[in-house]
């Protein structure tokens, strides 16, 4: 029976931390720089980075890279296709470029530089 309290008393815990857990959803916008440390680069898994989170309206994107780099936002199909179309925005204004994500929806970047898309320097953004 000791072990029949010790279990309750870890879900009375859990139950906590749950609710810890789900007040900063709640809370102010957040910013998030790009591939965290990495950074925007090439050989980078950014579905796995935006995998998980829950980017909000109000949020903003942080993309550091070196000199060589850019992003481009882009349209669904220019993301698949890593084509830049002639009237998108590129955004070349330095390390760090900073992106408010304000209103729902995808959102779509790629780096133009030749081939980089192509080997994974590209990342969608679902904004809720
Ligand atoms: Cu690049």
């Amino acid at each position: 029976m000791d072990c029949r309290k010790t279990l309750l008393v870890a879900a009375g815990m859990a139950t906590i931390a749950a609710a810890a857990a789900l007040l900063p959803t709640t809370a102010s916008a957040a910013t998030y720089t790009v591939g965290d440390g990495s950074g925007w680069d090439v050989a980078i898994d950014y579905d796995a980075w935006a995998s998980g989170k829950k980017f909000k309206v109000g949020d903003t994107l942080v993309f550091r890279y070196n000199a060589g780099q850019d992003v481009v936002v882009v349209d669904e199909q220019s993301y698949n296709d890593c084509a830049t179309p002639n009237n998108a925005p590129v955004l070349t204004s330095g390390n760090a470029v900073a992106v408010k994500l304000g209103q729902s929806g995808k959102y779509f970047f790629i780096c133009d530089a030749e081939g980089e898309c192509a080997s994974g320097m590209k990342v969608a953004i679902n904004v809720h």
